[in-house]
């Protein structure tokens, strides 16, 4: 089997980005209107108030600090609280398409590559605004390149499953090089009225450009690759093509991403920590010979737990390094996010490793090891 690299990665945000202290503000403004509009149905019990969001909560229950979106004013403007998008024309570039040319382009210029030296593009992210034809041939369209292209989902293990299914088609020669693409357009997915999850994603688009080792002296070796799927239903949308036809039909709210958190958290960090520990002694490493824990990005104490298990003490904040601050949770990215953010100070031979987790529940993990020229 040919040897396969990471060559590089590129990353797209959009220009905008939300506070916690102005997102906050919005929904109590919109808690506070609706308790009033509704202040007799309250009074009388027949329904309860709405309470309100705190940043204090916010930033201690998950670490994050403020998100990118595609547009801050919909989703700050209390009659609306979701972003407003412009239908745009077939023969325009699409919103996903867009936001994933601009990563990859990123991910090609730092690679010094352009379109004619990839084969492929893989798109993979939570969700596709459209059914057909791919996000991923448009975009390979639209960078002119010669091959295939084609379209994944796996919720937030979409870029690492996208990162496996590369290496594999470079591993069996189908392709030399290929563009892995996860624009993770979320923030039309999430009720900005719901409480328990107004706060939790992101917008961003990231790319990496995954090669065979031939190719290149500098890059990121890919070791060993593993998935683990479980089905749950504590995280789920049940938006979908069916729902034009559903009798009855579902509401706007049911449409949208819905979770047991607590339950989630429970369930999946032991799930994760036990999958690395079981691919690092399957692959005859130790945590420590891990320079880096590039995690899935959902929750900062998520993350700790998991490190912690996975290291066995304490460790520094380079070694499990978390932008969920910045970015918020961006669902299939995060990880590769992580990666693209954090991924200096690494010698030739040193390791680290790569692992997405989330609904399904669903786990992506990858040990790299990097080659410097
Ligand atoms: N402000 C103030 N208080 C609040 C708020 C708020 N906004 N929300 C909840 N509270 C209150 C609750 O009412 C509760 O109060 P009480 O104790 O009186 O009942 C208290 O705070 C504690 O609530 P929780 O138990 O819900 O809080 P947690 O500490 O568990 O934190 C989290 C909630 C942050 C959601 C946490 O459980 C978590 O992050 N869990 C992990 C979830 C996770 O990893 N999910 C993965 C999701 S991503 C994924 O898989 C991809 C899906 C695709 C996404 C597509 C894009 C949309």
């Amino acid at each position: 089997m040919t040897g396969v690299i990471i060559r590089s990665s590129g990353l797209w945000t959009p220009p905008e980005s939300v506070s916690n202290e102005e997102l906050v503000a919005c929904y109590n403004a919109w808690v506070e209107q609706w308790n009033a509009d509704n202040a007799d149905a309250i009074a009388s019990g027949q329904i309860e108030a709405k309470a309100p969001s705190s940043t204090g909560f916010i930033e201690k229950a998950s670490g994050i600090k403020s998100r990118y979106t595609i547009d801050k004013a919909g989703v700050l403007d209390i009659t609306r609280m979701r972003p407003e998008v412009r239908r745009r024309d077939d023969d325009e570039i699409s919103v996903m398409a867009a936001a994933g040319i601009a990563a990859a382009r990123d991910a090609l210029e730092s690679a010094g590559r352009n379109a004619h030296d990839v084969d492929g593009v893989i798109c993979s992210a939570t969700t596709m605004q459209r059914t057909y034809p791919c996000i991923a041939i448009e975009i390979q369209h639209a960078l002119g390149i010669d091959g295939f292209g084609y379209d994944m989902s796996v919720a937030c293990s979409s870029g690492t499953f996208g990162l496996i299914n590369a290496v594999n088609s470079i591993a069996t020669g189908q392709a030399r090089s290929i563009l892995v693409v996860t624009p993770e357009i979320t923030t039309p997915q999430l009720n900005f009225r719901d409480r328990d999850s107004h706060f939790i994603f992101g917008d961003v688009a990231v790319a990496f450009l995954v090669e065979r080792d031939d190719r290149a002296e500098d890059g990121w070796s890919i070791l060993d690759t593993r998935m683990k799927t479980a089905y749950s239903n504590n995280i789920r949308s049940n938006f979908g093509f069916l729902n034009a036809s559903e009798k009855p039909e579902p509401s706007f709210e049911d449409r949208y991403f819905v979770q047991e958190g607590r339950k989630v958290f429970k369930e999946v960090c032991p799930m994760v920590a036990e999958l690395i520990l079981d691919q690092l002694e399957q692959n005859q490493l130790a945590a420590n010979d891990m320079k880096r824990l590039w995690l899935h990005q959902a929750n900062i104490n998520m993350n700790m737990m998991i490190a912690r298990k996975v290291y066995d003490r304490e460790f520094s904040a380079e070694e499990a390094p978390v932008i969920l601050d910045e970015f918020a949770n961006t669902a299939g990215a995060g990880s590769l996010v992580a990666f693209h953010r954090h991924s200096d100070g690494f010698a030739n031979g040193d390791k680290g490793l790569l692992c997405s987790f989330g609904a399904g529940y669903s786990i992506g993990s990858v040990i790299l090891e990097k080659r410097a020229a």
